[in-house]
C-alpha cells in the first residue's frame, strides 16, 4: 500500500480492545462466549433475581421493543449470555462475556445509549472473592501494563449476594493522587460479587453444591482510562481524527 494514494482501513479500537480483554481471560482459562442483544424479559431480568414489580428493575433503563416482539427488549448487561450458558454447561466453568448491551439514558461525557461490557463468571465448588481477586489483579496488570492493588466496597446488586464494587489503584499516580484519581489513589472500575443462589437455580445449577463469582466492567470505561479518552462520545462519532489514532 505504498505505491499509490489508497488509503488502508484499520481495526476500530473498540474491537481491538474486545479482542485483546477476550485474549487476556482466555489466558486465565476463560472461555470467551456470545448471545443475543434482543433478549426476554426473563433472561435479562427475572433469571437474575429482578422481578417485575421490583423497585431494582429501574436500576436499568431498558429500551422495549414494539409490540411485533412484545416483550422482547434490548438486552441491558451481557448477564443473561451467561444464564444461558448456564442452562447449557455443567459446573466446573469460567466465562466472560463481551457484547454490546443498550440503556434508555441521556448521553453524556461518561454515558452512551450504547455500550460494552465484559462480564466475567466462575462457577465451581469453592469459589471464593479471593480467587476473583487474583483474577482481576492479573487481568489489570495484563491491561495497564503494570501492577495494580484492588480493594472491595460493599454494594448491592440483586443477581449477588454478597455485592461489591471494585476499586482498582490509580495506574497513573500509583496511590499518591493525580486527577485522574480525584487526589484519591483509587479508581472505582467495576461491580460484582458471589452469585445469588436464585440466579444459579435460574440457570439449574445447585447452590448447595456450586457457588462462583461475577463482575461486570464497562469496555469504553477500561478503555478511556488507559488512552486518557475524556468523552465516551468520541468512540462512535465516526471522527477519522480520533479512529485513527488507535
Ligand atoms: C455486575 C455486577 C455484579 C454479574 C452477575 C452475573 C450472573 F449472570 F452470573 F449472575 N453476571 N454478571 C454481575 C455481578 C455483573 O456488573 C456491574
Amino acid at each position: 500500500m505504498d505505491n499509490n494514494n489508497e488509503k488502508q482501513g484499520h481495526i476500530h479500537l473498540m474491537p481491538q480492545m474486545i479482542t485483546e480483554i477476550g485474549q487476556i481471560f482466555s489466558k486465565l482459562g476463560f472461555e470467551v462466549v456470545e448471545g443475543p442483544e434482543m433478549e426476554t424479559e426473563f433472561y435479562n431480568f427475572d433469571a437474575l433475581n429482578i422481578p417485575a414489580d421490583h423497585p431494582a428493575r429501574d436500576m436499568w433503563d431498558t429500551f422495549w421493543l414494539k409490540p411485533k416482539n412484545a416483550g422482547k427488549l434490548l438486552r441491558t448487561h451481557t448477564s443473561p449470555v451467561q444464564v444461558r450458558y448456564m442452562e447449557t454447561h455443567k459446573p466446573p466453568f469460567a466465562i466472560i462475556a463481551p457484547g454490546k448491551v443498550f440503556r434508555y439514558e441521556a448521553t453524556d461525557a461518561t454515558h452512551e445509549t450504547q455500550f460494552f461490557q465484559a462480564e466475567g463468571l466462575m462457577v465451581g465448588k469453592d469459589i471464593s472473592l479471593a480467587n476473583m481477586k487474583w483474577v482481576l489483579s492479573k487481568f489489570f496488570m495484563k491491561f495497564f501494563g503494570k501492577q495494580i492493588d484492588i480493594r472491595f466496597r460493599p454494594s448491592f446488586f440483586p443477581f449477588v449476594e454478597p455485592g461489591v464494587e471494585i476499586d482498582m489503584s490509580c495506574f497513573k499516580c500509583e496511590g499518591k493522587g493525580c486527577n485522574i484519581c480525584k487526589q484519591t489513589g483509587w479508581i472505582e472500575i467495576m461491580g460484582a460479587g458471589m452469585v445469588h443462589p436464585k440466579v444459579l437455580e435460574s440457570g439449574g445449577i445447585n447452590p448447595n453444591e456450586w457457588q462462583g463469582f461475577a463482575f461486570g466492567v464497562g469496555i469504553e470505561r477500561l478503555t478511556m482510562l488507559r488512552y486518557g479518552i475524556d468523552d465516551v462520545r468520541l468512540f462512535y462519532s465516526g471522527d477519522l481524527r480520533f479512529v485513527n489514532q488507535f
